[in-house]
């Protein structure tokens, strides 16, 4: 048996490893000519714990081969980014070109599983654009439980950091368009896969992920605007939250710059765009979120001109501001969609003031929105005028912060007191 997974990235290349560390062929392939040599050597081009090993041991013992082109396989899954375009509209751009890759090389008996998260209906239109590029072969859409190919929803759920182990350990939802589409993709994954497969349809498999991200997302709004309200009262938001927790039924999430990845802040949209009229809480989620990282600009700034007014002899352009974590959230190295980033570097491209930022979890790092920002040293940051704490990162946590004048620090994570 061959398996080829589409897209070697954050999901698709552990999931990739995990079949060949199984003993099982598999061709991975991406279009990304740096991501097919560097795991054909046996490397890793992106970074999650405990992966590079596996990667390696699979590419040694011949189980694990990338190509920039598929090739005949038993099942092929899908693993591409989907993001969204203007408007907050869904771009399947990555999943037609996936199908118009693999289109040439389906054959009879083939199983297509569609891993990366999607709006509700996406399985059925890639079925249809296969069906489209395959009109010799038979789709479950016409030809049902006698189908030529089978095609299946299961999305991916694993937490970055964690994924090695997660893929393993956690649940999956399997929703094939047909019972035989599902029941070959469970036993497809239970290969590897020691949580339950749980087997659905494709419409509810694809609304399921979508459904577990925005309730995080919306949990995640309640506590920032918690935060805001909090502002307002003169309330400490982080000992309110941890009070109102210590109720059984209660368990708030905690507030912070805004909410970043490309999971969270993008989902939550899949499901507003197809259901606008009806989607209100979930859309009101994502705006409370979304304007976060300014509301933080805003009392940066404020804090900045209350300083000034206090010390008249000094002008901004005196004055340093460091930013502690540019990540999207603590303990990782990942800068993608990040709030603290954005935070950082909006601050550095219209304070007249130096900004500086500490962000222990990557080594270089220059800004192409803001060149002039520059890393600094802990010290050096500890020592600047005003400070904006914005991950709580465990070097941060151990900071002693005694000698901090705490009227200088807006603390978006409630780590410093
Ligand atoms: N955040 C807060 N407050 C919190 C928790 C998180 O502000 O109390 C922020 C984080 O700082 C970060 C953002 O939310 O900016 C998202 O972080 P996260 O750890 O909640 O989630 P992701 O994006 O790393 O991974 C999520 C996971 N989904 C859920 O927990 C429901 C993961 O299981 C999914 O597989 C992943 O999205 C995905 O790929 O969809």
């Amino acid at each position: 048996k061959t398996v080829s997974v589409i897209g070697l990235g954050y999901i698709g290349l552990p999931t990739a490893a995990m079949f060949a560390s199984r003993k099982v062929n598999v061709i991975g392939v991406d279009v990304n000519q740096h991501a097919v040599n560097t795991i054909n050597q046996g490397k890793i081009h992106i970074i999650e714990p405990e992966l590079d090993a596996i990667v390696f041991k699979a590419v040694q013992d011949g189980y694990l081969t990338a190509s920039l082109e598929a090739k005949p396989a038993d099942a092929f899954l899908v693993a591409v980014p989907t993001p969204f375009k203007e408007e907050h509209q869904p771009d399947l751009t990555y999943i037609k070109s996936a199908c118009e890759s693999i289109g040439p090389v389906l054959q009879k008996g083939n199983l297509v599983i569609l891993e990366s998260t999607s709006p509700v209906g996406a399985t059925e239109l890639m079925a249809e654009w296969l069906a489209e590029l395959r009109p010799d072969l038979s789709f479950p859409q016409q030809a049902g439980e006698s189908c030529d190919i089978n095609i299946a929803h299961c999305p991916e759920r694993v937490l970055p950091g964690h994924v090695v182990r997660e893929l393993v350990a956690n649940d999956r939802v399997i929703g094939g368009l047909t019972d035989k589409c599902s029941q070959r993709s469970v036993e497809l994954y239970k290969i590897f896969v020691e949580g339950d497969c749980i087997v659905t349809n494709a419409r509810t498999a694809e609304m399921a992920k979508l459904t577990e991200n925005s309730s995080r997302d919306v949990s995640i709004a309640f506590a920032n605007e918690l935060s805001l309200i909090c502002d307002e009262l003169d309330i400490n938001v982080w000992e309110l939250i941890s009070l109102a927790n210590r109720h059984p039924r209660v368990n708030i999430l905690q507030p912070g710059p805004g909410v970043g990845g490309h999971c969270i802040a993008v989902d939550p949209w899949f499901i507003v765009s197809k259901t606008p009229d009806v989607a209100r809480l979930i859309r009101t989620a994502r705006e409370v979120n979304d304007s976060k990282p300014l509301w933080v600009i805003e009392k940066v700034k404020k804090l900045m001109g209350e300083f000034l007014i206090n010390n008249p002899s000094k002008s901004a352009a005196d004055l340093t501001v460091a930013c502690f974590g540019l990540a999207f959230k603590p303990n990782i190295d990942d800068l993608r969609e990040s709030p603290a980033l954005f935070i950082t570097e909006t601050l550095a491209n219209t304070l007249p003031s130096k900004v500086i930022a500490v962000e222990p979890n990557v080594e270089s790092f220059t800004s192409k929105k803001a060149p002039a920002l520059t890393l600094s040293t802990m010290e050096d940051a500890l020592n600047a005028d005003i400070l904006v704490m914005l991950v709580d990162h465990d070097e941060f946590k151990t900071i002693h912060t005694d000698k901090l004048n705490h009227n200088l620090v807006i603390d978006t994570k409630g780590i410093w007191g």
